[in-house]
């Protein structure tokens, strides 16, 4: 059995819940920390007041953890949403589906004749659940050496020209460092000022903008994920568990797309010898080779659409009718890139977390410790040692 998450709760509803099943005992938990990366999420240029004025996503843990550490058992976090209190009672039907939301297909699926029940659930909203459970296996990823960072890469068409294939540990961690306090999290204060600009632009033209995040995991130990079959490729559970992330449309390994276009030897990470120890000579295949992590930095970079939700007019048909009608604009953020780059740094912790706990086992931290220095000690073949 691996960890589990699941999710409960509507934008709108009096709460979010997510319960994390399968944490290993003995993992420090700090809430001030889960709040912190909610904080992160909850940020950036582009957002509207509704999470930056009226949420303030607080994590409350309500199980699983005595004395500031799990204990194995379930872990359940509540994260209230404020803006419950503002909704009044909305009689207003929504029976117009809003192009590029769930609302079609999902009131078609489910039966729903007004397309609100569907919002509420597919809004992106439902992330902090998923950021507050990644929050509570990030100290557990640090035990094993492990650090997550992000960075935006892209708004609309202001793009940060970047060459993931040399892109080490450390430049890596600088950028996302550079980027934390950015208000676009982009690391390039130049090329923010202008994304910053796009998204006023696009504001004022009452649209929305979608954009590119690169998100990475530094330390983690070869092996993780496996070649054996399909379903267990890392690099396939991290595709799904960024495209699961709403608005998401595009996910690249490394510098996949540009790798494309390389002849083999071009893309290719030698394996070199280096005090008796293997080392790579660049990183184009993403941290990831056969499925597995390969002990190099593993580098994501994901496309978000511009959101669906825009005050311009749209083109959709009321079912009441079957009169073509624009939807009703609801809500939105004009551009939510910078909370989506944390979210995928979020899923992609989630998933290191899965993997090192079907490597190491996840009964009790000590345990899955010893078990990976364990593994360590194995010699690498024909490396000397
Ligand atoms: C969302 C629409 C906006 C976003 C929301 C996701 O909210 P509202 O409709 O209430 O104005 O701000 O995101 C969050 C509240 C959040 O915390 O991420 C949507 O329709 O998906």
């Amino acid at each position: 059995m691996t960890l589990r998450l699941l999710t409960a709760g509507e934008s709108h509803g009096p709460e979010l819940v997510v319960i994390v099943e399968g944490m290993p005992a003995g993992v420090e938990v700090d809430s001030r920390e889960i709040d912190l990366q909610l904080d992160r999420r909850r940020g950036g240029h582009g957002r509207g007041a509704r999470s930056t004025k009226i949420e303030r996503d607080h994590a409350e843990i309500v199980s699983g953890v005595a004395q500031s550490r799990t204990t194995g058992s379930p872990v359940a976090i509540r994260i209230v949403n404020r803006d419950f209190a503002n909704q009044a009672a909305d009689p207003v039907r929504l029976t117009t589906p809003r192009p590029g939301h769930a609302d079609l297909a999902g009131a078609t699926k489910h039966g729903h004749s007004d397309f609100r029940v569907v919002r509420e659930r597919a809004s992106a909203r439902e992330t902090a659940a998923r950021v507050a459970a990644a929050a509570l296996v990030r100290p557990f990823l640090g035990e094993f050496g492990i650090s997550l960072g992000c960075f935006v890469v892209g708004i609309g068409k202001v793009l940060l020209p970047i060459n993931l294939g040399s892109a080490t540990a450390e430049s890596l961690a600088a950028r996302a460092a550079a980027a934390e306090p950015d208000p676009v999290r982009c690391p390039d204060p130049a090329i923010s000022e202008q994304m910053v600009a796009a998204i006023d632009r696009a504001k004022d033209d009452r649209q929305t903008l979608g954009g590119v995040f690169v998100a990475f995991a530094v330390g983690a130990p070869l092996g993780l994920g496996s070649y054996t079959h399909w379903d267990l490729r890392l690099d396939g559970r991290l595709a799904q568990a960024i495209c699961s992330i709403p608005a998401i449309k595009g996910v690249e390994i490394g510098p996949g797309f540009e790798l494309s276009t390389l002849t083999g030897s071009q893309g290719q990470d030698a394996i070199l010898s280096s005090q008796s120890k293997l080392v790579r000579g660049s990183n184009f295949a993403g941290g990831l080779e056969g499925g597995m992590s390969n002990g190099q930095p593993i580098v994501l970079r994901a496309a978000m659409k511009p959101l669906s939700s825009i005050r311009a007019p749209a083109t959709s048909v009321d079912l009441r009718t079957g009169v073509p009608a624009d939807p009703p604009y609801v809500r939105s953020d004009v551009c939510a890139v910078p909370a989506a780059a944390v979210v995928g740094e979020a899923m992609l912790g989630w998933v290191l977390a899965q993997a090192l706990i079907e490597r190491f086992g996840g009964d009790r931290l000590d345990a899955s410790l010893a078990a990976a220095r364990q593994v360590e000690l194995e010699p690498i073949p024909g490396s000397g040692q």
